[in-house]
């Protein structure tokens, strides 16, 4: 008898849902839940202000979250952990704090078609401002990327690399590493978007060679309003303050100001204690169920559910037909059916997907696709579930009066 990690997960108590949009959010463990009200019950003051008990607490925890989310991610120092909002806000400090210093005209960003957004628009901004160009790296129809393109693509001029390490449509493992040997061997730096690696596989930002990793709490079982922005601290050191307020100086006179040293110059104001005690908690459940069984559950739920969806005729699954590739997540269309009411028939019958273009509108377009469904596997979800989402999608163009 498997354990049902769902019991884990007080969300799920009586309720029948089928969860699978787990890349735009994933559910939170009763271990996260029960972190978060410890610290509010019991240990919540203002870090790093206080010289009382409670803050030295609440200024403990913060710094334990941290020495935790580097052995997390395999970070050399505690000092190269950034804590942010979210995967958009770490990859805007980048770009405003980074981009904005070191880049110039003639220079070029290279991105990749597959991008979110999020790891699109700061470095649209950052070349805007700076005369610097984008370039992009197009994927292959399954979406993976061929390297020989990418080495044609980064050369002298390239100062910046990002690329996400999984892409939030495709689900497809970009070769980072390679890419990040690629940028360093001309002098460029690396930015890689983790929102979407870091709830489904070990993460190691050494053996990467990231100079930059960004990613979000609430994607892997933690809180929102908690993220991540990993940098090397040679980096760090040189990069000017993000944002400007408290908590972030040594001393400061009317005109002039001495900035900590990182990570606190890159954390002004009061941070989120709480979202850090809570992701503090979701790295110790993570790594108690373990990324191997985490990889081998999410491959059996979303092997059976991608079987059942290639045997529908009028269902196209994008990207590599392989599930191994996709880390769980299945974005699919469905002929005649707009996702809108593809994801409102699946809602009916509680199964809760995603449809629009998920925040990659270019890789829509690149695809010749407007919009998408998409379904996402976590490693709480079952056979049971992968039944009730294939029956419901079975009966979707019935529904929509076009037969079967
Ligand atoms: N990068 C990737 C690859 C993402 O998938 C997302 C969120 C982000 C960045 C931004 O993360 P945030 O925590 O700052 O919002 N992706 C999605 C999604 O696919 N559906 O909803 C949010």
């Amino acid at each position: 008898m498997q354990y049902d990690y769902r019991s884990d997960f007080p969300i799920f108590g009586n309720n029948p849902l089928v969860y699978i949009d787990n890349a735009a959010t994933a559910q939170k463990p009763e271990a996260v839940i029960d972190a978060v009200a410890d610290f509010y019950e019991r240990h919540n003051a203002n870090p790093l202000r206080g010289l009382y008990s409670l803050s030295v607490d609440a200024t403990e925890e913060l710094e334990s979250a941290r020495a935790a989310v580097c052995g997390f991610i395999g970070a050399s120092s505690p000092d190269e952990i950034v804590f942010t909002r979210n995967t958009t806000e770490s990859i805007n400090l980048v770009a405003y704090s980074y981009g904005l210093s070191n880049l110039h005209a003639g220079d070029e960003v290279v991105v990749s078609i597959t991008e979110h957004h999020s790891n699109l628009l700061p470095w649209q901004f950052v070349c805007k401002k700076t005369g610097a160009t984008l370039k992009f790296i197009e994927c292959e129809p399954d979406g993976s990327i061929d390297l020989d393109k990418v080495e044609k693509l980064i050369y002298d001029r390239t100062a910046l690399v990002a690329v996400a390490q999984v892409s939030n449509v495709l689900g497809r493992e970009n070769p980072v590493g390679q890419i990040a040997k690629l940028a360093h061997r001309v002098g460029a730096v690396m930015v890689v978007d983790g929102a979407q690696s870091t709830p489904h596989m070990h993460v190691d930002v050494g053996s990467i060679d990231a100079d930059f990793f960004a990613f979000s709490g609430h994607k892997m079982y933690g809180p929102m309003g908690i993220g991540v922005l990993y940098a090397k601290r040679r980096l760090l050191d040189l990069m000017p303050p993000f944002l400007f307020g408290g908590e972030m100086i040594d001393s400061v006179k009317r005109d002039s100001a001495v900035f900590s040293e990182p990570p606190h110059k890159f954390e002004a104001g009061t941070v989120n204690v709480a979202g850090a005690v809570g992701l503090h908690a979701a790295i110790d459940y993570v790594s108690s169920v373990g990324f191997e069984t985490i990889g081998k559950r999410e491959l059996e739920v979303s092997s059976y559910a991608m079987t059942g969806m290639l045997g529908m005729k009028h269902v196209h699954v994008v990207g590599s037909h392989d599930p191994a590739e996709h880390n769980g997540i299945i974005t699919f269309t469905v002929d005649d059916v707009h996702p809108h009411d593809v994801s409102e028939i699946l809602a009916a019958d509680n199964v809760a997907v995603r449809a629009g273009h998920h925040c990659a509108q270019p890789l829509h377009e690149y695809l010749g696709l407007r919009s998408t469904v998409r379904a996402s596997f976590a490693f709480y979800n079952t056979i049971a579930d992968a039944d009730k989402f294939l029956e419901s999608l079975s009966t979707v163009r019935e529904r929509m009066g076009y037969g079967n």
